[in-house]
């Protein structure tokens, strides 16, 4: 099989909900991934952030399969070995009370949601079936329908309506538009993700995360974090909130709680939040498996070893810094935090980003564009400072084949 027999399969079989870059990968180690004729890449798109800690990292997958072959999966009708392990190590490890363990990023915003109205009736006071959450233009939380409710992109919300009511959509990056939409007695909660991913890697305004912070506070609003693309090391803190010092009353993680072996993601909250919510009223087949409990465990602690927060904290500056210093009319506008970075790509004799993408994949180098004409580069945070600048060589060489 060659790679275009691998793509006609997919093609063939499989609905066709992703338009992938065409290239067939078979292989991942560290920031590296290869294909399926053994050519080499960077990988700057990370599994969307969720390989943080590189691919295949022998330590994560020495915790997989050790716990493979020993359980994977109880439900939670029963206790496991693993999880309370895990619950004491995650909430430690981020300062927290009480964790509520789900798989994927669009469960665990769900689970917040739930949360929050949750919350709301029980503590807050509002009445039956009233609760509001604010939610922001631009977002991006998931694919569920209840999170696509909140979705301003019509290619994420078209046709699949009717929607979930009890949201209230502010701009992006808006204080006061937010201290607006708190005069609602009925607003329960302010859900937020400290950078917009999606969006295009949209990073607000220095100030915006606190000042939302306190405003919620002031309504005695709970303030939501989706750090399932931010957090994690990603930006150059653990958590991007941590930039502003900001501690979310909800947290939201995914994605890299796992370092790409399998989906985790959690919720964490302090406990008069969290234990509004009662056995039985939520939970979910997988979430807190004892497999997914070491996994976690592991691939948080490569993160601390390993200095993954200050190594994209430093490489995220020279890896910005490189990318402006390329001299070509296609690079509009370079912005980002830490390894989450975008470059805002200028169409030239009708090439797009698109094309850019295909030029760097040629070069070795394997991004995604984002609404038309942004590509969003991340690399694993394992990613040394050689490579990076390696890697921009590549991406230069790729943006000289459009002059
Ligand atoms: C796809 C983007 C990234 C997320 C935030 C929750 C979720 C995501 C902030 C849901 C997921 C993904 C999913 C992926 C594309 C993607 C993405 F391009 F949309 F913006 F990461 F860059 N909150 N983000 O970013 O997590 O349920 O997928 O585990 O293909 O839909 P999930």
């Amino acid at each position: 099989m060659n790679a275009h027999d691998y793509i006609e399969r997919e093609e063939k079989f499989g609905a066709h909900n992703y338009h992938p870059l065409p290239v067939v990968l078979d292989r991942g180690e560290g920031p590296f991934v290869w294909d399926v004729d053994g050519k080499r890449y960077y990988d700057f798109l990370s599994a969307y952030s969720a390989v943080n800690q590189g691919h295949c990292h022998p330590k994560i997958i020495k915790a997989l399969t050790d716990q493979a072959q020993k359980m994977t999966l109880t439900s939670r009708a029963f206790f496991n070995s693993c999880l309370g392990e895990y619950e004491e190590f995650v909430t430690t490890y981020f300062g927290y009370n009480k964790v509520l363990p789900m798989n994927s990023g669009a469960e665990a915003d769900e689970t917040a949601l739930k949360l929050c109205r949750k919350w709301a009736y029980k503590k807050k006071g509002i009445k039956e079936n009233q609760a509001k959450i604010i939610c922001c233009e631009g977002n991006f939380h998931g694919r569920t329908i209840t999170i696509i409710s909140m979705s301003t992109d019509p290619d994420a919300k078209n046709d699949f309506g009717p929607f979930t009511p009890g949201f209230i959509t502010i701009p992006y990056n808006d204080l006061p538009a937010l201290e607006k939409a708190l005069q609602d007695p009925d607003v329960a909660g302010f859900l937020v993700e400290p950078i917009q991913g999606e969006a295009g890697v949209f990073v607000p305004d220095e100030g915006y995360l606190k000042k939302a912070y306190d405003l919620c506070h002031k309504n005695n609003v709970l303030f939501i974090a989706d750090e399932v693309q931010t957090g994690i090391a990603r930006t150059g803190k653990l958590l991007a909130c941590d930039h502003e010092a900001v501690r979310p009353d909800i947290l939201i993680l995914g994605k890299a709680l796992s370092g790409g072996a399998m989906p985790i993601s959690a919720v964490l909250a302090d406990d008069d939040i969290m234990l509004t919510i009662l056995p039985g009223e939520h939970g979910s087949t997988f979430g807190g498996n004892p497999l997914a409990a070491k996994v976690a465990i592991a691939a948080l602690e490569v993160i601390k070893d390993e200095k993954l927060a200050e190594n994209a904290e430093k490489l995220g500056k020279v890896f910005r810094d490189e990318i402006k210093k390329i001299d070509s009319d296609m690079i509009d506008i370079v912005r980002g935090k830490g390894l989450l970075n975008a470059v805002v790509i200028k169409p030239k004799n009708g090439k797009t980003a698109w094309d850019v993408c295909l030029a760097m994949r040629d070069c070795g180098v394997l991004a995604k564009p984002t609404h038309d004409h942004i590509i969003r580069f991340a690399p694993p945070l394992v990613i040394t400072e050689e490579q990076i600048l390696d890697a921009v060589s590549k991406i230069k060489e790729a943006f000289k084949m459009f002059e």
